[in-house]
């Protein structure tokens, strides 16, 4: 068993799109195993993404990621951490995949609609960035 941390990322949430996400995960088997909507100061935002400082796109993911309330999530299941990026699709909608979450509803590079750790470091460090041990069921 495995876990990763998904976001719903404030586009989601404001074109209400938390059931439509929550629900392919859920058919995927990738069981939500904690749960909540927060609302990220810009400082936080930083912080979560923190590897992505020296990017040119640095700024205005923060501002956005902190523009409204998110819904963060811990997953599990095996090999959890592929087969929800390979459920999220690529970055840019334009090149993700046909039947992904980024393909069928996000609308931008930057508002991608949701958010998936990249390796077993980045899960174990984003989970304990939003969740305590006692937050997790
Ligand atoms: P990922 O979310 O697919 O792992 P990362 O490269 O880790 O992609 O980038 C983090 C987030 O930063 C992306 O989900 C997206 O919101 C934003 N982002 C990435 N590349 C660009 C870009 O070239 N322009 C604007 N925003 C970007
Ligand atoms: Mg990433």
């Amino acid at each position: 068993m495995q876990r990763t941390l998904s976001i719903i990322k404030p586009d989601g949430v404001r074109r209400g799109l938390v059931g439509e996400v929550a629900g392919r995960l859920e058919k995927q088997g990738l069981n939500i195993v904690a749960m909540k909507m927060l609302h990220m100061t810009k400082k936080q935002a930083e912080g979560f993404y923190a590897v992505h400082r020296e990017q040119p796109f640095f700024e205005s993911l923060t501002d956005f990621m902190s523009s409204g309330p998110a819904v963060v999530m811990v997953l599990e299941a095996d090999d959890v951490i592929a087969r929800y990026r390979e459920l999220m699709g690529a970055t840019d909608c334009r090149e993700a995949a046909e039947g992904t979450i980024r393909r069928d509803l996000a609308t931008d590079i930057e508002k991608n609609v949701v958010h998936g750790s990249d390796s077993p470091e980045t899960a174990a460090f984003e989970i304990a960035y939003f969740f305590n041990q006692l937050e997790i069921v």
